[in-house]
Order: C-alpha cells, then structure tokens, then sequence
C-alpha cells in the first residue's frame, strides 16, 4: 500500500528556507512561461568571461538540437575554484573519510587551487590538450576531483569510469571516445578489500590493443596504497613525481558555454553503453543552481553526498554543483557497512554532517542491520535527508524519516538521470509538503507530462510513460560521436518530446510517483544495467547459445539481475557451470553485473516472429505464475510450462 499521508514540512526546514511554497509557485511558473527570461536572470550565479546574450536556442524535433548559453564564455574550474579564493581561500571544500576511520585529511579553497593547478600542469606537460578526451579510473580520494577540475581547467573532456567496472568495459569507453590518457590509482580500497586498478587498467590497454588496434600514451598514476604494481616505461608517469616539477599555477582556459565538459558513460535499452555529453555552460549553472535549492545551501554548513564519482551524482553533486556554491563537502573512500553498518552516522557525528545524501539501496542495507547501530549515534547536526538513484519503497522512506531524521529533518527524494545532468522532480526543502516514496514536483524550468502508448497527454491523476516537454540547461547534449542514437534513444518514441524511460503516476495533488524503467534497463543497487549488456557477456561465454535477462524484485538491490541461459548442445548445465558464468560476467562488465539468478533454459518463450518475451520471463522470476497475460502468441507454449516447473521447484 501506498502512503498518501501528506508529511508536512518540519519546522527545522522551515526556520532555513531559502525558497518557501509561494517563492517555489512563483519562480516555477516565471521559469516555465518565460524560460529566456528566468534562464537570463540566473546564469548571473555563475562567473563569465564573456557574458551571454543568446539564451536558450533549443529543438526538440526536426533536427534535435539544444544550445544554452552559446555565445557566453566561462570556466567550469574557475567557477569552483579560483572564484572563490579572495574571500574563502581557508574555507574547507573537501573534508575527506577514509576507508580507514582513522585517515581524515581536509582540503581548503586555497589547497584545491593548487592541487589542481598543479595537476594541470602536470597534463599539460604530457601532451593533453584542449579537447582531447582523458579517461579517468580512480578510487573515491580527493585526487579524483583534482583530475577532473584540472581537465576542466585546461578544457579537456572527462570521462569517468567506474572503479567496480572490468578491464574490457574500460577498454569499449576508451575506444568509444579515443581516449589515450588514463589517470589512475595504484589500488583502491573499499570495506579494506584492495581494488587492483592499475592492474586493471593495463589488462585493459592490453585488450584495447588487440581488440581495437588502439594505443594509450600515458597513464597517469597515483600512489594510494604504494602497493608494488609493475610500470611500463615510457608509458606510465607517476604523480607523485610529477608534481615535484610543476608549479602551482596554471591559467583558465576559456570554454565556450557549449563546448564539451565530459563524457560519462550509461547503460541503455541495446548493448553498447552511451557517451553521455554534457557541455559547460548549462550543466554547470544547473548542477549549481540543483545543488543550492535542493539542499537549500548555506555556506558554512556540512555536506555530504555518498555516491561514487564514477556515477553521474558524484560529478554533480560532489563536484560540480557544491564547489561551484563554495560549500563544504565530505568526499568518503569507504561503505556503509564497514567496520560496522553504522558507519554512516558515526561519521555524521564526527564532521556534524548537516546535508546527507545517499541511495535507497544504501538505506536498505543499513536499515536491515538494526535501529542500536543508528541511535547509538546523536546525529543531532542533521537537519536535511537526500535519496536518488531508484525509487525509495514507503518502508525505507519512513525509517529513514523516523530513525535516522528523528521526524525532524526533511527528506528529498530526488528524481532525475545521467541525461538530465541534476535534479529534476524533487521536493524543495520548506516549499514542498512530503509523502513518502514520492519525488514530489517539478524543479523550475521542468515540464513533465505523462503519455499512454499512442502518445496521448494524460491530464489530472493518471499513469504513463514520463517525458519531459521542453529542454532544461542540463540536459545532454548528444551521445558522443553518435547524435542519431542520440535522436533515436530520446526523441523518437514520442515526436518533439524528450523520454525518459520511467513510467510514472501523477496523483491528484499534482505529485509525481516514479515507478521504474518501462524499457529494458534494470536498475540495480541504483546503477543502471542494459539487460542487453548482460545478454551479450553471456553468450559470449562458449558455452552459451542464447541468454535473456530480465530484473525481479531484491531486498537490498531493488532489483537483482536474473538469467535464463539456454547452453549449447554439447553441454550438461551444472552448478559448476553457474558460478563459471558469474565469474565470467563480473570479468566481462564488471561485479555490478553478476547475476543474482541463473535458470537453465532449453528454450526461450519467443513469438512467432522470434521476440523473446521478455514479459513473460519477468513474471516467472517474480514467481508470478498465475498472471502471465497473453500467451497466444507463442511459438513453443511448452517452453514456458518447462520454466515454470523449474522455477517452482527452487
Ligand atoms: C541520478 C541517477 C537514472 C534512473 C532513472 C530512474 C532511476 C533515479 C530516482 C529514480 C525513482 C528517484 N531513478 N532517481 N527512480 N526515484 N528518486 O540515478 O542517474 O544512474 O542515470 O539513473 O534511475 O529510473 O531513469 P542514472
């Protein structure tokens, strides 16, 4: 059941609130009947060095196209850096937890500029010049946001890749953006487990290679754990050497408000990951402008995002967004669960966290492992509560709410994606009456609509599929190298109308509820997997003839990933076998992608004309037997009895 019961603002929201009901009502209207006009006012959070006067220059049909800003000047860097230096040189930016509780170091304004500076310089001298694409491979530690801020300095494109992905994942986005910079890590550390990421990024230099006829120049390494890894000479240049021969400063280069920032890569409905582009001008103002009316920022107070900045909530809500608003953010190596499940709040405790901001699958995982781990800690210096990533079931929503807030702080369930660059739909702290599992409303400048399958707007309480109606500054630009699938992913479903790829319901208060992918991506701990991703690695193993994935329901997960796998004639499918094909998908995506089910099939319910019925293998891995809609379609209806008697059986 869902809880409608509307949770009325609390006071502690109230007695801050940057933006109240009205303000929220007036400036969402403004921002949606006058974009040029609201958008002209606000670009002035940021610093030009050439101030637009062109606005908004946006098509979403015929030829897509969407320009913001474009005949403005900045620099993403400047604006979170060296804009900031004259009155907050000694403010703490970054306040950085170890995996190790015990390592704790903090990071000034004044240090960031020359971190960066330095790091810069060190690019510079190795060849990197504007345009050129890096590709960084790092662990969560302050050097991550160095990289990205000096290649946003000196105008090179970023593209983060996750540290939890494989070598051959590496290898696809290095030859998608022809990259031939990697900037990494010795090793990583997470739950004191070592991640070899040096070690990964070699095997993946060597598949490139072969696989790709590809080289990489350099590879930039940090010494985090001085673990011994072997360095190819020529090749890999060490950090911590180079810095001794840079200097701390290194000029802005100015950027176009429409050139490139970086590229981050997403899984979608086909197998090949998208190269997300955002630009700089329109990404940045709204990662900024997300960042401050979302959490309703006031300089001085503690924040904390806990996602990975390999994800796309990392580069706007731990980079971009809260330097560009001088704020004061913790960057955590670590995991909810290590030493223990209440690391969260003793860490809340030891830096008096006022912002956090983390994912439902987070809030699961620590929600199962008792309330003593939570109230053994005062918690007493938070006063705001973020979820993003999937939807939040009412049960977390109100543990959430009722433990970890003490009913006091508020909770913003925000909705948006890779794509959207920041927050979409969410509540805004004081101007927005909560009801759980809701991202509540739009943010200014957003037009929702729900559409049923012929394409019909839905008016009033209704559900459907959920498109954005007109463009907002952080929304892509294009897909990398490839604007036809860009055009085709987003705007073909629905004519002049950006989809998402959520199904949504809209109450009768006007409040949006997200209920998950309508296409075929599963989302799994808050990360998005191609369910055509996980089928090719599969049948890529030589044993495999055919493999379907679909999502089912998981505790922890939200969804898990669940397999059928028809195996080759030759072949007695066996345990054995199983645990082979997990290993084989965590090598080939990376350990995100494991399957948590696999069912040998003999065969796969298809139609006629050969589609798997995906729909069909859902309801089985739900155990749904009961409900399997139309199957007069089928070519072979045995096949799903067969899946069903397994599937029962286990
Ligand atoms: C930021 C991020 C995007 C997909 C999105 C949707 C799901 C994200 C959500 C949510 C319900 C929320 N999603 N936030 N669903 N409520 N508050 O997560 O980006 O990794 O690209 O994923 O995540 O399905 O379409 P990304």
């Amino acid at each position: 059941m869902t809880d409608t019961t509307l949770y009325p603002v609390p006071q502690s929201a109230l007695d801050h609130t940057l933006c109240d009901h009205d303000r929220y009502m007036k400036m969402y209207a403004q921002s949606v009947e006058d974009p040029e006009g609201f958008w002209r006012d606000h670009k002035d959070r940021l610093d030009w060095f050439k101030v637009p006067t062109k606005i908004k220059d946006t098509n979403f049909s015929g030829p897509v196209s969407i320009r913001w800003f474009d005949d403005g000047q900045l620099n993403a860097c400047y604006n979170c850096v060296d804009r900031h230096l004259e009155t907050d040189r000694d403010t703490v930016a970054f306040i950085f937890e170890g995996d190790d509780p015990s390592v704790t170091s903090t990071i000034t304004y004044g240090d960031l500029h020359s971190h960066v500076c330095r790091f810069a310089n060190i690019l510079l001298k190795n060849g990197v010049k504007k345009g050129d694409r890096v590709t960084l491979y790092m662990p969560m530690i302050p050097e991550a946001s160095y990289a990205m801020l000096a290649c946003a300095r000196i105008g090179a494109v970023h593209s983060v890749i996750f540290g939890g992905f494989s070598s051959e994942a590496i290898a696809g986005r290095l030859d998608d953006c022809q990259s031939d910079f990697i900037i990494t890590a010795d090793e990583g550390i997470r739950g004191a487990k070592t991640i070899p990421l040096k070690a990964n990024v070699d095997k993946a230099i060597q598949i490139l290679k072969e696989s790709y006829k590809q080289e990489v120049k350099k590879v930039l390494m940090i010494a985090h754990t001085n673990a011994s890894v072997p360095l190819t000479s020529g090749r890999d240049i060490l950090y911590h050497e180079e810095l001794e021969t840079v200097d701390a400063d290194c000029p802005c280069t100015p950027m176009n408000a429409e050139d490139p920032l970086f590229i981050l890569y997403t899984s979608g409905s086909t197998g090949k990951p998208k190269g997300v582009l955002h630009t700089t001008g329109g990404y940045l103002l709204w990662a900024s402008l997300t960042h401050e009316y979302v959490f309703d920022y006031k300089k001085g107070e503690i924040y904390w995002c806990t996602a990975d900045v390999g994800w796309i909530t990392g580069h706007s809500y731990i980079v971009y967004g809260p330097l560009s608003n001088c704020a004061t953010s913790v960057i955590f190596e670590g995991v909810p669960n290590y030493p223990d499940s209440g690391r969260f709040w003793e860490v809340v405790d030891k830096h008096q966290v006022n912002i956090f901001y983390t994912a439902p699958t987070a809030i699961r995982a620590v929600m199962k492992e008792g309330d003593h781990l939570v109230t053994q800690h005062s918690r007493a210096s938070l006063r705001l509560l973020g979820t993003v990533g999937e939807p939040i079931n009412p049960e977390a929503w109100n543990w959430y709410y009722s433990v970890v807030g003490d009913k006091r702080c508020q909770i913003v369930d925000t909705w948006w994606q890779t794509e959207t660059g920041g927050a979409m739909i969410t509540p805004l702290p004081g101007a927005t009456a909560l009801k759980p599992g809701s991202a509540t409303r739009p943010i200014f400048g957003i037009k929702p609509a729900l559409l049923d399958a012929e394409g019909t707007i839905l008016e009033g309480a209704a559900s459907g599929n959920l498109v954005i109606l007109d463009s907002w500054p952080g929304q892509m630009r294009t897909v990398y190298g490839d604007h036809e699938r860009f055009v085709q992913t987003y705007f073909s479903t629905y004519d002049g109308m950006y989809f998402t790829g959520d199904g949504c319901r809209r109450d009768e208060d006007g409040y949006y509820w997200i209920t998950g992918r309508v296409d075929d991506v599963i989302n799994v701990s808050g990360h998005r997997m191609g369910t055509a991703e996980v089928e090719s690695a599969l049948v890529a193993h030589h044993h495999i003839a055919e493999a379907a994935v679909v999502g089912f329901p998981h505790d922890i997960k939200g969804q898990g990933i669940y397999a059928y796998v028809t195996c080759n004639a030759d072949i007695e499918p066996d345990e054995t076998l199983k645990s082979e094909l997990t290993k084989w998908v965590r090598t080939e995506i990376g350990p995100i992608a494991s399957p948590d089910a696999i069912q040998f099939a003999p065969g796969l319910p298809k139609t006629r004309s050969g589609k798997i019925m995906r729909r069909i293998l859902r309801k089985i891995a739900e155990k749904d037997f009961s409900n399997l809609g139309d199957t007069s379609t089928l070519a072979d209806p045995s096949i799903v009895e067969d899946l069903i008697a397994t599937r029962q059986k286990e």
